[in-house]
């Protein structure tokens, strides 16, 4: 869809604006009654989630890049249809093909208690079948509100079960990494990525002293982050097995160009996510996995 056509198709929707935001890439800027909210059609990326009168909950890379096949560092990244790097080949792109694919928009909705709700779809094609041989369907919902969920509703039309994993990637903007707790994770087993063990945690508290990456298996759905002592944003998932807590600390970001290296003090990754073996989707099954959002 081109800029001119959305333009046009949306021009009666005041509080719907498409522009390029570099690159020829399209952003949709959505103003809700309660928040404003930007999304870029690559990625099906939600980059800007602001309550009205207040900041962006979601960090956002002071080196943002906006280019054509790259992910935009920071907002909430869809990794899909896989997470991490592919399993048996490295050529592939890191966390799927999903956040560097062009979506397009499949409907936009004004709700009547002043929630807007913006539908992408990504549906296979033969680029992606040369890195997935799947035939699906892909909508992200997106819903902006006080709250923002983030919805990924995959379909397949294969006669065998399809192996899936997948993470809405959440950025989330702290002020001090060091004086921020993320809370509910008493006593829940998580596969540390940096070691390469497992643990339990059993502190409810999960503070950060040093990089971090950690994937937390079948947590509570309901989780904390606090920022000097003062809650700063609940998260509540559906349809994930995991959640994935990642900062990257002093050392890693100095190797990644859309990053400086000072950033990290001013982020958190909490990712509802799909990850290990076991989730599989048949012909018939709609596969929903979602992140609600609400700042506290
Ligand atoms: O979610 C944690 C993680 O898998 C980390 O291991 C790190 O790779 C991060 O995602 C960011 O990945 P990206 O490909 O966006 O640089």
């Amino acid at each position: 869809m081109t800029l001119q056509k959305l333009k046009h198709q949306f021009q009666h929707n005041p509080n719907i604006e498409f522009l390029y935001s570099a690159d020829e890439l399209i952003q949709i800027t959505v103003k809700s009654v309660f928040s404003t909210a930007i999304i870029h059609l690559q990625g099906a990326h939600v980059s800007l989630f602001q309550p009205n009168n207040q900041p962006n909950v979601l960090w956002l890379s002071p080196t943002v890049i906006y280019k054509k096949a790259t992910s935009i560092r920071g907002g909430i990244p869809i990794c899909w249809p896989w997470f991490g790097p592919h399993s048996s080949d490295s050529s592939k792109p890191a966390h799927g093909f999903a956040r560097v694919s062009q979506f397009d928009v499949d409907k936009i909705s004004e709700c009547p208690n002043g929630e807007i709700e913006v539908q992408l779809k990504l549906e296979s094609n033969k680029k992606t079948k040369a890195l997935w041989p799947v035939n699906f369907v892909l909508l992200v919902k997106i819903t902006i509100g006080k709250s923002l969920t983030v919805s990924l509703m995959s379909q397949v039309d294969e006669d065998q079960p399809v192996k899936l994993t997948e993470a809405i990637h959440s950025y989330f903007a702290v002020n001090d990494i060091k004086n921020t707790t993320l809370k509910n994770l008493e006593n829940t087993e998580y596969f540390d990525a940096i070691a390469q063990q497992t643990h339990v945690q059993t502190s409810n508290n999960l503070t950060f002293t040093k990089e971090t990456d950690r994937i937390y298996k079948n947590p509570n759905d309901q989780l904390l982050i606090c920022s000097n002592n003062k809650n700063l944003v609940a998260l509540e998932q559906q349809g994930a097995n995991s959640t994935v807590v990642w900062n990257p600390w002093s050392e890693k970001v100095k190797s990644m160009v859309d990053f400086p290296n000072n950033a990290y003090q001013n982020m958190l990754c909490v990712e509802a996510a799909n990850t290990g073996l076991e989730t599989f989707i048949t012909k018939k099954q709609q596969h929903v996995i979602s992140q609600k959002i609400t700042p506290v």
